[in-house]
């Protein structure tokens, strides 16, 4: 642990002489888009799966969404303001806007937070009516009282996971303030009270991946889990003014820097559905590090990161998630690509006073 910490002082020093400015989350964010963002003449924008071409799926696309929306907050551009609009008209043209054959709930609930946040941004009311339908279909069907509470990942309602119910949680607790509407804060109690006692474990800070109807616990960490969990954390306390939740989201938090990194970096998770959980991580630990005022603590462990993501870069600024080695050349996913510009959308190239 000591030895781990050295090492990644040590690295962070090596790395200092070139670390990044707030340019580069504009070039990050610019090369991305030039790449993977396409849009037709009909204002209706998606993203490229990779960079020969095709359609990035639901999810990921919802992810991708995030990914501009955390641009335009840090930037309050108009052109990120556009963007995200172009982007979630596209989604809808793509997906329409009942999205109940999806049979994925966490698909439903980050595309739900996106929308959300969508609203937050262009004041496009469409957005906000979505976002309330489609959580409030996705609640219906996927909650009830077996495990004690909490959303079923699927529509097959063999298990309940962290994936559905942290993305659920910050999805009620947006609604809540965007609707100034209670209820929702009820069912994100609720959703994160069940998450906490089945799958948090209050000694470590570990979110535990899922629990089967059996009872039986899937044990695997992934800091997308810890991120959506220190973010309805964070949101919780916000609106609740409950310390309870901030003193889980910072051992969360802790749990993140301490244990599931590798020498400072957060963990490679190589292609596929996994690839962009980093970024999700960076977003919802980023937020609590604003609110909290937390970034003195938190902050040479999260520009390390943001560090090592630009230096790994290619020349044609694009850079992949796994931080410890060079983005390799030929043919990269779109999904593969998003921690890095997200990670340096939403920490501050600058060390916050507080
Ligand atoms: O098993 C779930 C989840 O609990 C676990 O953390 C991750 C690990 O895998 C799935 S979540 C990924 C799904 C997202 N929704 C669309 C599906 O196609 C995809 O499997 O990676």
């Amino acid at each position: 642990m000591k030895i781990f910490c050295v090492l990644a002082v040590l690295l962070s020093q090596a790395l200092l002489a070139r670390a990044f400015e707030s340019r580069d989350a504009d070039i990050a964010f610019n090369a991305y888009n030039a790449h993977f963002y396409a849009i037709g003449n009909n204002g209706f924008a998606y993203f490229k799966e990779n960079t020969e071409g095709g359609h990035s799926h639901f999810w990921i696309r919802a992810e991708q969404i995030e990914m501009i929306e955390d641009a335009w907050g840090r930037t309050h551009s108009d052109g990120a303001r556009q963007r995200v609009q172009q982007a979630i008209n596209g989604f809808i043209h793509g997906h329409g806007s009942d999205w109940t054959t999806n049979r994925f709930n966490d698909d439903i609930m980050w595309m739900t937070i996106a929308c959300a946040r969508g609203w937050q941004i262009t004041g496009n009311n469409l957005y906000r009516t979505l976002a309330r339908h489609s959580f409030d279909a996705v609640y219906m069907r996927g909650d009830d009282n077996v495990l004690g509470g909490g959303l079923y990942w699927t529509t097959d309602n063999r298990s309940k996971n962290a994936c559905v119910n942290g993305p659920g949680a910050i999805a009620a607790c947006l609604l809540c303030r965007i609707c100034n509407d209670d209820s929702y804060l009820e069912k994100a109690k609720a959703m994160f009270a069940w998450e906490r006692s089945s799958l948090f474990n209050t000694n470590t800070g570990a979110i535990y991946d899922n629990m089967r109807v059996s009872g039986h616990v899937g044990h695997k960490t992934y800091t997308y889990n810890e991120g959506t969990f220190i973010g309805a954390a964070d949101l919780l306390w916000k609106l609740t003014g409950d310390t309870n939740y901030f003193n889980d989201a910072l051992l969360a938090a802790n749990f993140t820097c301490h244990r599931l990194s590798r020498d400072g970096t957060l963990p490679a998770y190589g292609s596929g559905d996994a690839a962009g959980f980093n970024g999700i991580f960076a977003r919802w630990m980023a937020r609590f590090l604003n609110d909290a005022h937390l970034w003195p603590q938190f902050y040479r462990w999260m520009s390390y990161n943001a560090n090592a993501a630009w230096h790994v870069r290619r020349a044609d600024d694009l850079s992949w998630q796994d931080w410890n080695w060079q983005t390799p050349g030929g043919i990269l996913d779109s999904w593969n690509c998003s921690d890095t510009v997200v990670i340096l959308q939403v920490v501050p190239a600058e060390r916050p006073a507080q």
